[in-house]
């Protein structure tokens, strides 16, 4: 009895591990196959949507563009948060707005815990407003996935304080530190049609403008 138990559960893992790998998209040490500590954290399981959306690469006129608040949090801003979750596990980065996917709404996700070890936190702000920000400035080399292998030092206040609605509608507040503080001033700006280049000189921005020309134009010759 124990034993048949014991193979039927084993049964049904071998067979969820197989159909998670089925279902999953992600790069392999995301996935929960290769990465059994996945398996066992549901914050990372469940965003597996199987729909990966394609990232936006600058330049692009909606990366330029104020987005539109969201009026009512519907099954489609819910269906966009995930999706937009599972395409920053994958890309991977640690944070990602509507507009980089094509979306213009005021919807950010963010997950800054970079330690594999440590559980995930990924976040959902819709219609993120900064509140205070503090005097201190804090330097971080900043990336974007909309300005792929890119990189610059950029200052901004160390401490945030942010208010957003969460996809239960409920209203929240929390004050950001660190790379948390950085990542969600850089994803409120892509709200803004802001990118981080555009805090750098025009001779580095125009630099960096022709060298994502030259790879857009490379990725359209070989269809990619
Ligand atoms: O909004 C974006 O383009 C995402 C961007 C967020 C960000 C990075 C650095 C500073 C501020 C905001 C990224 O996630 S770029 C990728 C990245 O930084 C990263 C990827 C994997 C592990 C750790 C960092
Ligand atoms: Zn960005």
């Amino acid at each position: 009895m124990g034993l048949s138990k014991d193979i039927g559960a084993h049964l049904f893992a071998g067979l969820a591990g197989l159909l998670a790998t089925v279902r999953w998209g992600g790069k392999p040490r995301d996935c929960p196959r290769h990465n059994p500590a996945g398996l066992r954290d549901p914050g990372r399981l469940h965003y597996i949507t199987g729909m990966i959306r394609p990232i936006l690469i600058h330049p692009d006129p909606r990366l330029k563009k104020v987005c539109d608040p969201v009026v009512e949090i519907t099954d489609e801003v819910r269906r966009l948060a995930d999706e937009m979750l599972e395409t920053m596990y994958d890309a991977p980065g640690i944070g990602l707005a509507a507009p980089q996917v094509g979306v213009m709404r005021r919807v950010v996700v963010m997950d800054c815990v970079k330690d594999p070890a440590l559980p995930a936190r990924p976040i959902v702000l819709v219609n993120p407003e900064v509140l205070w920000r503090s005097e201190e400035l804090s330097t971080y080399e900043e990336g974007c996935l909309s300005i792929p292998e890119q990189y610059a030092e950029i200052s901004r206040p160390a401490e945030v304080r942010v208010r957003w609605t969460a996809l239960d509608g409920s209203p929240q507040d929390e004050q950001f530190a660190g790379l948390w503080a950085t990542c969600v001033q850089h994803e409120i700006d892509h709200l803004d049609g802001k990118l981080f280049i555009d805090y750098l000189g025009p001779l580095k921005r125009q630099m960096i403008t022709r060298k994502m020309e030259k790879l857009k134009r490379e990725r359209a010759r070989l269809g990619a």
